[in-house]
């Protein structure tokens, strides 16, 4: 909506491979099979990556399952602190670089990459090295033990985060593991791979697969694993749920959400209007803890509204290598295809749909920022996960009724207050069906804070203290 000058990050950084192999026991190896991964801002090939089948995970089981039982498992966490400290230094020095990656492969903007997901991926493998030789100080009994191979499966709306999340408090704890990245987000999980090689973590401790769907599936059903860690959608949740019952692996599930995102009228409002900006426009909103549903108390609902749209106006939809850039590409055809099915469905159902104008570009896939009102909870695009930059607007009058709209939902990932009582913030968050409820700020992380569902999003924690338990016994 006004002047800038653009500012592009170079993406000549960025050393492409024509092609990847997949990482076992400490190399790359080729598969039979193959598929492209995309630039979703401009529908180019990035590059080729190697699908695994049935034998390569048969191959990658096994090679973890040799590096536990012979070095990682026995070696003192002092040991194992090493290299996880080599790991996240390593991380730091070639942040610029997997930035870019990452926004590459993703479509999210550089300036999130760069300032959010980087220092975050390197913030956990430190905190978790910090716990590798602690462990028989973490309240979990005098001689934890890890539980062994760890077949791990992410999504790609934080493609390098989700996996630290996952590698980090695995290897701390002596375990082994087996990640299979996203389908539409492998690079980052690859360059990941190299820096394990660089950092000469013994073969077979870290093995990436990349590949889609059936991949997952031939992993998580691997009779060698004991346990398995999955964050995506509720429907593949359950899939794997089923198929882990009856055996003795461990399992935990990071699902969706449908969060709320309260607002009292005697919150700070401009601070309240940046709250939700980022709860849902952050990450085009693919984002699980996202706050997709507004909650406006009444009597502030149109001041509200109206500083929040004034706010959207000013929002940069477009190249996500741009470092004015706020909002970036939808990751791909298919969770456009759901977002813009949804949204149509808002209109169908009654509610009034509003974006700030803004051009967007015509190859690659975009959606831009979009503010539902005249919401009713029986609608869609209450109920469900959009996984976009779609806010719904709900009104309420009292602090109970509040609660009982948020948790209002199969969901229960997260839940954002605004408000200058404190003893109203207690008492909500008392009563918030969510994992996790911030006030007065929204999507803050800290690796030593767990995240975790309630229902249908999900059970397990990850992060903290509480992420060790996922990975010990
Ligand atoms: O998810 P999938 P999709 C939600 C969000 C999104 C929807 C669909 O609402 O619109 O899910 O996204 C692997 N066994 N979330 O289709 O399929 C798959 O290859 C084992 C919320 O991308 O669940 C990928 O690596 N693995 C969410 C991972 O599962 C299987 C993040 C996630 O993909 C598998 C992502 C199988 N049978 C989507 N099938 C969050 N909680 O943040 C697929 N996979």
């Amino acid at each position: 909506s006004f002047e800038y000058a653009p500012a592009p990050e170079s993406r000549d950084i960025v050393d492409l491979k024509p092609s990847y192999g997949l990482f076992v026991d400490g190399e790359f190896v080729e598969a039979k099979n193959s598929f492209k991964t995309i630039d979703p801002a401009t529908e180019e090939t990035l590059a080729e990556v190697a699908e695994a089948g049935a034998d390569d995970v048969d191959r990658a089981v096994a090679a973890a399952r040799r590096a536990y039982d012979t070095v990682w498992g026995p070696m003192p966490g002092a040991e194992r602190a090493k290299y996880l400290f080599r790991i996240a230094r390593l991380i730091q020095e070639r942040s610029r670089e997997l930035a870019v990656l990452e926004s590459l492969d993703n479509g999210k903007p550089i300036r999130e990459s760069r300032d959010v997901d980087l220092p975050l991926v390197a913030a956990h493998f430190f905190y978790y090295a910090g716990w590798a030789d602690k462990l028989p100080y973490a309240g979990f009994g005098p001689a934890p033990r890890p539980l062994g191979v760890a077949g791990q499966v992410i999504p790609w709306n934080f493609p390098l985060l989700m996996l630290a999340w996952k590698i980090a408090p695995a290897l701390a704890c002596g375990n082994t593991v087996v990640l299979k990245p996203a389908e539409t987000t492998p690079l980052t999980a690859l360059a990941f791979a190299e820096i394990c090689a660089q950092a000469e973590l013994p073969p077979g401790v870290v093995n990436i697969l990349t590949g889609a769907g059936e991949t997952g599936r031939a992993l998580v059903e691997h009779p060698g694993i004991d346990k398995v860690a999955f964050t995506g959608s509720t429907e593949v949740g359950r899939l794997i749920a089923r198929s882990v019952a009856g055996t003795d692996k461990r399992l935990t599930l990071e699902l969706g959400g449908k969060a709320a995102n309260i607002v009292f009228d005697d919150a700070p409002l401009d601070q309240a209007v940046e709250g939700i900006v980022n709860g849902i426009f952050f990450n085009q909103g693919h984002v699980c803890c996202a706050g997709s549903r507004l909650l406006a108390q009444e009597s502030v609902a149109e001041e509200l509204l109206d500083r929040l749209k004034a706010r959207m106006a000013t929002l940069r939809v477009g190249d996500p290598l741009d470092k004015n850039t706020d909002v970036g590409a939808i990751n791909s055809a298919a969770q456009l295809a759901k977002i813009r099915e949804l949204s149509d469905s808002g209109e169908a159902e009654g509610a009034t749909r509003w974006s700030p104008p803004c051009e967007l570009p015509e190859r690659g896939f975009w959606f831009a920022p979009t503010v539902f009102t005249g919401v009713a909870a029986s609608h869609r695009i209450a109920r469900e996960e959009i996984f976009g930059p779609v806010l719904s607007v709900l009104t309420f009058r009292t602090p109970a009724e509040a609660v009982e709209k948020a948790n209002n939902t199969p969901y229960g990932l997260s839940a954002g207050i605004w408000t200058d009582k404190g003893s109203r913030i207690l008492w909500m968050a008392e009563r918030l069906r969510a994992g996790v409820v911030w006030a007065n700020t929204f999507n803050k992380f800290d690796p030593a804070s767990p995240f975790g569902g309630y229902k249908e999003s999900g059970f397990g924690r990850e992060g903290g203290r509480h992420g060790l338990e996922a990975y010990l016994r």
